[in-house]
């Protein structure tokens, strides 16, 4: 509170000025696009670079001029554009390249407003880019190759061929474009699975391959693909197999597997160990065309009926051990040996001697 005396001599006049001092209230700008639910807007992908695709809108109660721009983009590239309009600010998509689904199929952006000195971020808007079918349908792989037996059915499954699309939902159809001429083979439209149409067809001598030209289209665009199938001769057709046997085929050949008391690449072979003639637990095992036993302890022979006896065994024991015990003679017990043995042979003879001379004698 001040108080002035301006004439204090004419008269008092006492001026009561009261001064209140406050910060300048200013309006902050306020947006109405994007705003509180309505936070989403949608084009078309590949839409031309530098389209307006939506309107930003923000005021400012003082009249301020109000300067909108792009707070945040997420992400970040390619970089949008915001531009002044008429009325309002205009989103505007990047000037560079276009925007395409399958690479960013969403954008988010928050705006900020400046008025005066005042700057606020608006709510976030989503940009959804709608989908367009501009992809071509794409094989899982770069070429196919399947093989299929002489004697397969009609209807049999050979290999399911399978593309995919970029594209929102898409649908791919399948087709035989080329290789087919006679019809041997048909492809589902919808699955992609190539099955046998005709198996009278197939010879795998005359025609040992196939190469067929696959399409696949999502109504728009198209692509293809080669199928090779190569066709084999079932080696199980006629059996090979004989008594009761069961054949396995592959690519080149086949296996039989056979049943008890055959054997041979076609179980034509009587299998020699069944009955097993090995006796006493003795083991049979096929030898060509014959067997070979095995015999437990104890015994021995062909069937393994043998016993093979103890006194056998002791008496090769005794006459090891004999062998290996007995020294050899040196050359002084050679000459004993020598001279007892002349001596034996001449008493010997002495008395042959002797006895045939009493006979003699006698006889007379
Ligand atoms: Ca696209
Ligand atoms: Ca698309
Ligand atoms: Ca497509």
């Amino acid at each position: 509170m001040f108080r002035y005396q301006v004439m204090p001599n004419i008269y008092t006049f006492l001026a009561t000025c009261v001064l209140i001092v406050s910060p300048v209230q200013t309006a902050a700008p306020v947006f109405s696009n994007p705003s509180l639910g309505h936070q989403q807007t949608s084009c078309f992908e590949n839409i031309a670079s530098s389209s307006s695709i939506y309107r930003v809108s923000a005021t400012d109660a003082d009249g301020d001029t109000v300067t909108v721009a792009i707070h945040s983009q997420n992400p970040s590239d390619p970089p949008f554009q915001i531009t002044k309009a008429i009325i309002g600010w205009n989103l505007m998509t990047p000037s560079l390249t276009t925007i395409d689904r399958e690479t960013t199929p969403t954008f988010t952006f928050v705006f900020s407003a400046t008025g005066g000195n005042d700057t606020v971020q608006s709510v976030a808007l989503t940009l959804i880019l709608t989908d367009l079918n501009d992809n071509s349908p794409q094989f899982t792989a770069i070429s196919y190759s399947a093989s299929v037996y002489d004697t397969a059915s009609a209807g049999a499954v050979i290999l399911t061929i399978q593309a995919t699309d970029a594209d929102v939902s898409p649908s791919i159809a399948y087709r035989i474009t080329a290789g087919d001429v006679a019809g041997t083979f048909s492809i589902d439209l919808n699955t992609g699975e190539l099955k046998l149409n005709t198996p009278g067809n197939l010879n795998s001598a005359s025609t040992p391959t196939y190469s067929l030209t696959v399409q696949a289209s999502d109504g728009a665009n198209t692509n293809t693909t080669t199928v090779t199938i190569h066709v084999l001769d079932d080696r199980c057709v006629p059996q090979p197999c004989q008594n009761g046997g069961t054949c396995t085929r592959n690519e080149t050949d086949f296996i039989c597997a056979c049943v008890s008391g055959w054997i041979g690449d076609t179980c034509s072979q009587d299998n020699p160990c069944i009955p097993n003639l090995c006796q006493n637990g003795g083991t049979c095992t096929i030898a060509g065309s014959t067997y070979n036993c095995t015999c437990t302890s104890g015994y021995e022979g062909l069937n393994c009926t043998t016993i093979v006896t103890t006194t056998t065994t002791t008496t090769t024991t005794t006459a090891a051990t004999t062998s290996i015990t007995t020294p050899k003679p040196d050359s002084q017990d050679l000459v004993v040996i020598t001279v007892v043995s002349v001596t034996t042979v001449a008493v010997v003879i002495t008395v042959t001697i002797a006895i045939l001379v009493y006979i003699r004698n006698n006889k007379r």
